[in-house]
């Protein structure tokens, strides 16, 4: 069944069906995009500091392109811009996205993704994960693929030519853990609780996947249905890295509609975390339920 097809059985709104073309049609033009763009380190950095990749600002424009030529989309926040932009006056969706995550990958020729959260509302801040009315990613790898979900299952859709074709449906992550993807790793250095985790994952032999992007990384869990992926604070990251609009709120809505958790290290749900800056960051655990909840505990 084709993305079209599966839009119109499973979600009645005609204007949210259209939101989601509109990020699969970004999600086509960056798929291509990246097979002949650029793939150097622009002179330029972000508001945070982050070089930027030409990649980077390509996959950005495409994003707003996109969606500034859908009448429903009020406002966009993008990771890769201080504020977020108003396209249209009359829509009734926010979109937060990060256009191209795992910068750090690109010339390494490792996956990296797009990621969406989307809101029926006019704003971002004050916003709880909990509130998206569907969220999204993408992953370019040797395929580009596009997971979705609504808030009940989560579906997963490939490239195939023009096409995306449902490959992933609805299956469940399981409450227990076979995989690990242990990032920010560096962190054991300063916090003796996250090596004793990583001790008890590698004693319990199990298997390392881990890529240094956030969106492969988590995608293997929907694919292998169980897995952890964990991104603990730091010095250098006090609250965590990763974003809670653009990166953690999104995946944390996907990996709960699959049956799957998602908190910060103090034990929050990530989908209960209020937005009061568009950047605020956040630390993660989110997988399987039982391996998130030990991973917390012992953290
Ligand atoms: P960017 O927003 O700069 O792309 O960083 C996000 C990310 O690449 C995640 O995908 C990944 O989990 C994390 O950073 C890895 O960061 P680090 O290697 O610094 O621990």
């Amino acid at each position: 069944m084709n993305i079209s097809k599966f839009l119109k059985q499973n979600q009645t709104d005609i204007s949210l069906q259209n939101v989601v073309l509109s990020m699969v049609e970004g999600v086509k033009q960056v798929s291509e995009k990246i097979k002949s763009c650029d793939i150097k380190v622009t002179t330029k950095k972000n508001f945070s500091g982050d070089k930027q990749m030409a990649l980077d600002l390509v996959s950005n424009d495409i994003f707003i392109d996109v969606f500034s030529k859908n009448e429903q989309i009020y406002a966009i926040a993008s990771e890769e811009e201080e504020e977020k932009r108003e396209l249209n006056n009359n829509g009734n969706y926010i979109i937060a996205f990060d256009p191209l995550d795992g910068s750090s990958l690109i010339n390494t020729n490792l996956s990296i993704g797009s990621i969406f959260g989307v809101y029926q509302s006019k704003n971002f801040l004050g916003q709880q994960g909990k509130n998206q009315i569907c969220a999204a990613y993408a992953v370019y790898g040797p395929r580009t693929t596009f997971f979705l979900s609504f808030g009940k299952g989560v579906y997963g859709f490939n490239l195939e030519q023009d096409d995306f074709i449902l490959f992933y449906d609805n299956e469940k992550i399981e409450k227990k853990s076979k995989l690990f993807s242990p990032g920010n790793l560096r962190a054991v250095n300063e916090n003796a609780k996250y090596k004793k985790l990583v001790d008890i994952w590698m004693q319990e032999e199990k298997t390392l996947r881990y890529s240094g992007g956030m969106v492969p990384d988590i995608n293997a869990i929907f694919c292998k249905n169980n897995g952890i992926f964990s991104y603990p604070a730091f010095s250098k990251y006090p609250n965590g890295k990763l974003r809670i609009l653009y990166e953690c709120a999104p995946f944390a809505f996907l990996v709960e509609a699959a049956g799957g958790l998602a908190l910060d290290q103090q034990g929050n749900r990530i989908l209960d975390l209020e937005i009061k800056e568009l950047h605020q960051r956040s630390t993660i655990f989110v997988g399987s339920e039982d391996e998130v909840r030990r991973g917390v505990e012992v953290l």
